[in-house]
């Protein structure tokens, strides 16, 4: 870097820049489109802008959608807005920007990694950590990068901040030791905590740990996913009946809070021998963690655990219902949230049903040579796909190998892949962005993403070829080899 600034201090000064470009727009009573992607992250990042500019009396419209494209941004351009505002995408889409929206002016605040080049022409700011040498994987997410933005338009926004930790953690961001946020997410625990907005504890990291039965947190538990117990209440209660831990007090269930310390140990080395006697060690340490508690959320609703509403902004994404979500994320704790609460439901029955199917049959779950595949084909919802390989990638026999699933897009003749690596797959030199854009071009498709997590749509013809190819390129990391960045510049 040629200035004396650290990452942290020139990421913020871009941060800064952008806040400028809002605040101009709004002065000129500019129209102001913000445009995002559905996952929690990009659901929480569109919530953070909509506040921010709802706040300003800002003239907006804000869209969520699972990707960008070139009918999207024809669609965006066509109602010429004074400002575009790209959160948690953008950056993967550089070329395709340049050459539809040079004439307007453009934020792109993502923190995927970088692809092509920005129009020099001082329309487009682009805010990513990437370019500041900060791991957008690990220390900020999209609804993070909007957050520091939000905050340099006006200090008050700093209440936001609870709800870019919900995005981080949506994003998986905690895969740390003890499941702790670091590097710029860290900076946003502090100005939560400091605004006694959050709490961080540690504690077993069960959704519902405060209000729900055990068996009821114990099945709903997907991260870690333990087979044969997440989805599985029935299951959950044997297995807690062989530990003589008693479910209920009086009428009354008990939930986590309500074990006693003696208990919780039981409970806890249980697990992690269930965990170990399946090959699940890396899970061991997922159990216990930060736990980020919304302190003014109430107690019963699952937007008290940071974790649990990333589910629920990510469960309206997915099922179509995104504004929901971004309601919730504005402020609305009524009718939406209610609603919400429904969609949340309907989403974990869904997972439960894709998992039960994925293990029913071995066919389902391919393992190669380097790599395990899920066949969803036209079974699962190609909106669902990530959420599935998410779940799932920890929870396979062999940790060095990275997970891809798909599922067919039907209508576009095409098929739709996520790519989830292990810790130790990455720790061996794997880079699923690099993997998924150099196989998928090779078959005319198009993708890319982070190291940890990456995503293409291919053919539908092509699906046998690009696997074979993927197993080849991460075969060809492992031996240190190198296959290409994400990026094609
Ligand atoms: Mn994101």
């Amino acid at each position: 870097m040629a200035n004396a600034q650290s990452p942290v201090e020139s990421f913020l000064a871009a941060a800064a820049q952008a806040a400028k470009v809002i605040l101009e727009t709004v002065e000129k009573d500019g129209f102001i489109h913000v445009f995002s992607h559905l996952d929690a992250d990009g659901v929480a990042a569109a919530g953070i802008m909509g506040k921010t500019l709802h706040r300003l009396d800002a003239r907006f419209r804000v869209r969520v959608t699972q990707w960008v494209d070139e009918k999207i941004i024809d669609v965006l351009v066509a109602d010429k807005p004074q400002l575009l505002i790209l959160t948690d995408f953008g950056s993967g889409y550089l070329d395709l920007l340049s050459a539809k929206a040079a004439d307007f002016k453009v934020l792109i605040l993502d923190h995927h990694q970088v692809a092509g080049e920005t129009v020099n022409n001082g329309n487009f700011v682009q805010v990513n950590p990437h370019l500041h040498g900060l791991d957008g994987a690990t220390e900020v997410s999209g609804s993070g990068v909007a957050y520091f933005v939000a905050k340099n338009v006006n200090a008050e926004n700093v209440d936001l901040a609870p709800i870019a930790l919900v995005g981080a953690l949506g994003d998986l961001q905690d895969k740390n030791e003890e499941r702790k946020l670091c590097g710029l997410n860290q900076l946003i625990v502090e100005d939560a905590v400091n605004a006694k907005l959050v709490t961080v504890e540690k504690d077993l990291t069960f959704f519902g740990r405060e209000t729900r039965p055990i068996h009821k947190a114990l099945a709903s538990s997907t991260s870690p996913f333990i087979p044969g117990l997440s989805g599985e209440e029935d299951k959950c209660l044997a297995f807690l009946a062989s530990l003589d831990i008693k479910l209920k007090e009086g009428e009354r269930w008990r939930a986590l809070r309500d074990l006693t310390e003696d208990e919780k140990k039981r409970f806890c080395s249980a697990l992690a021998d269930y965990l170990i006697s399946r090959g699940l060690h890396a899970e061991v340490a997922n159990l216990v963690g930060n736990v980020y508690v919304l302190n003014r959320e109430e107690p019963w609703t699952p937007l008290r655990d940071a974790r649990e509403f990333a589910l629920m902004l990510n469960s309206t994404g997915r099922m179509d219902r995104p504004s929901l979500g971004i309601a919730i994320c504005m402020g609305d704790r009524g009718a939406a949230l209610e609603e919400a609460n429904k969609v949340l439901e309907d989403y974990k029955k869904n997972i439960t049903t894709y998992l039960s199917w994925v293990m029913e049959k071995p066919n389902r779950l391919r393992e190669f040579e380097h790599i395990y595949v899920i066949y969803g084909e036209s079974f699962i919802n190609e909106k669902m796909i990530g959420t599935i390989s998410s779940i799932l990638v920890s929870s396979l026999e062999n940790p060095e190998k990275p997970l891809l699933a798909f599922a067919n897009i039907e209508k576009e003749n095409a098929a739709k892949f996520s790519a989830r690596t292990t810790e130790m797959a990455l720790s061996k030199g794997v880079n699923l962005g690099g993997v998924m854009r150099v196989a998928s071009e090779k078959y005319g498709g198009k993708g890319g993403g982070h190291n940890v997590a990456a995503g293409a749509q291919v053919p539908i013809d092509q699906v046998e070829n690009f696997i074979r190819t993927v197993n080849e390129l991460v075969g060809k990391q492992l031996r240190g080899e190198d296959v290409g960045s994400a990026n094609n510049t």
